[in-house]
């Protein structure tokens, strides 16, 4: 079976409608092989605005729906999601290049979401408050935002739309979704089992949740629609550059999960075992195209001759391939330009003094697919490529001897969004965590810097954008908060003693 059949055939046991893959101007390749797998018909900015137009129509209906209903839906989504974990997973692996546990994890973070939003859509708690005047009772309620866009990358095509979704529909918002050109598929098979849930739900309004399918046309329109409350959007800081700034002009709001540059300390003290593990995960999984991937390493000189080299063998040694066919670690790069960029990267690279172990490309025989051999690159300092993302399995490594320049260099460069110690040392670690530590959104102790789970928030500081998603408060940024101080005295007292009298 080639791999559009495989595609077909998962789509059809969703019922998806073949009209929304066939004979349309978006071509979809499978990074897996290079193949074309479907064609699909795009929308226009035109039609974003219709969508706009719906879901505020919906929106007056859903944010009169009790939180605890809503909820009901993001559980039967979560019930579909349990049943099509397999055909969505391996939809994922087809459209995205993961090896199949990256793609099933995936559906399990969009399982554990609804498990997480469903709970949350009893808990949209509101303060009380105590006030400087009797007889009077202050207190914040939370209420539905407006129309949510979404804007997704290809790299987590479906967990960031449901990390988004699960919320804002519990919030009492509609959402319309633009995901990236790299991963339309995915998002047809996930709108399809979507609206499973929404048929056993019954009554929710026409409009609830849309897909557009398109390029930046489409998500400019999305952007600059006064009538989409929040955008949230996921992808490179260069989008959010664009992005951020034209929403901040009508005054909408934004969630931007950007890039990373992640990083890692490892201390003398540090267990290399599992160090090596972890970053082996962190930097080489999903071919090192997480915005949570490990990227920069900063090892102490100590212990630099014993873990480097053993590294060094891990890279040569992983195996690359189609994940599909045999049991590879590591699937292909998306593309021609993830390729070109990684080649770039290293000798740029190379330019600045580092030594590089591993990269260029792995012949699989097929050749439109660009599978990469992971590099790990030994840096005689930060400088060149090391100060930005390359969105590819490259790991920089340098030396340290002082723990205070270690942080500082984790801390230099401009993304914010993760970051990681290997210790066994409790002063160095609480160090780390403190407000002096690590600067990110995420740090972690004895772990690599990707592969978060549902439960904390998710986001990053500086050119990651400062966006939280996913867990802990995050729904906040879904809803609007209304404080609200009611007199129940007979009395005007006015606040800070002034006197106002008529
Ligand atoms: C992303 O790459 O955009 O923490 C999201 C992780 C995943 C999410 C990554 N849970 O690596």
């Amino acid at each position: 079976m080639t791999l559009a059949q495989d595609a077909k055939s998962i789509l059809d046991s969703l019922g998806v409608d073949p009209a929304l893959y066939t004979g349309g101007t978006l071509t979809k390749i499978s990074p897996m092989t290079g193949e074309e797998i479907a064609a699909l018909p795009e929308n226009t900015a035109e039609d974003t605005a219709a969508a706009v137009a719906r879901a505020r129509a919906a929106f007056k209906e859903w944010r009169m729906v009790p939180a605890p209903k809503r909820g009901e839906l993001v559980r039967l989504l979560g019930e579909e999601l349990r049943t099509h974990k397999e055909a969505l997973g391996r939809m994922v692996s087809i459209e995205a290049g993961k090896i199949p546990s990256e793609g099933l994890g995936e559906v399990q973070e969009m399982i554990d979401i609804c498990d997480f939003a469903t709970g949350l859509s009893r808990q949209l708690y509101g303060l009380t408050i105590a006030t400087e005047r009797p007889g009077h009772r202050m207190m914040e309620q939370w209420h539905p935002l407006g129309v949510v866009g979404i804007i997704s990358a290809f790299n987590f095509p479906v967990a960031v739309w449901s990390w988004n979704a699960a919320l804002a529909l519990v919030c009492g918002n509609p959402v319309i979704w633009k995901p990236s050109e790299k991963s339309p598929l995915t998002a047809l098979a996930s709108m399809a089992i979507l609206q499973k849930a929404l048929d056993r739900f019954g009554d929710a309004p026409e409009g609830l949740a849309q897909l557009l399918i398109g390029g930046a046309d489409v998500g400019n329109a999305l952007v600059e629609d006064p009538d989409v409350a929040l955008v949230s959007a996921t992808g490179s800081t260069r989008m959010g550059r664009i992005v951020g700034p034209k929403v901040a002009e009508r005054f909408g709001r934004c969630i931007l999960e950007l890039g990373g540059n992640n990083a890692g300390i490892v201390c003398p003290s540090a267990d290399l075992d599992m160090t090596l593990r972890a970053v082996a995960f962190g930097a080489m999984g999903t071919a090192g195209q997480r915005c949570t991937s490990q990227r920069r390493l900063f090892v102490h000189a100590d212990v630099y001759d014993d873990l480097v080299p053993r590294l060094v063998k891990a890279y040569e040694s992983v195996s690359v391939g189609n994940p599909l066919e045999a049991n590879h670690l590591v699937g292909p790069l998306i593309d021609k330009d993830a390729f070109d960029g990684m080649e770039k990267a290293l000798s740029d690279a190379k330019a600045v003094g580092g030594t590089v172990h591993g990269g260029g490309r792995v012949d699989t025989g097929a050749e439109s697919a660009y599978y990469a051999r992971p590099a790990l690159v030994e840096m005689p300092e930060q400088s060149g490529p090391m100060l930005h993302e390359t969105f590819a399995p490259i790991l920089y490594v340098t030396k340290y001897t002082d723990f205070d320049a270690a942080i500082e260099a984790q801390n230099a460069v401009g993304a914010g969004l993760s970051s990681c110690i290997f210790t066994l040392n409790v002063r160095e670690t609480e160090q780390f965590l403190s407000a002096a530590g690590s600067d990110c959104g995420i740090a972690n102790v004895n772990i690599g810097t990707s592969g978060a789970e549902i439960g904390g928030a998710f986001g990053g500081e500086k050119e990651t954008g400062g966006g939280r998603e996913s867990g802990s408060d995050a729904w906040k940024g879904y809803m609007r908060r209304a404080t609200n101080t009611v007199n129940y005295s007979s009395q005007l007292p006015l606040a800070q003693g002034v006197v106002f009298d008529i």
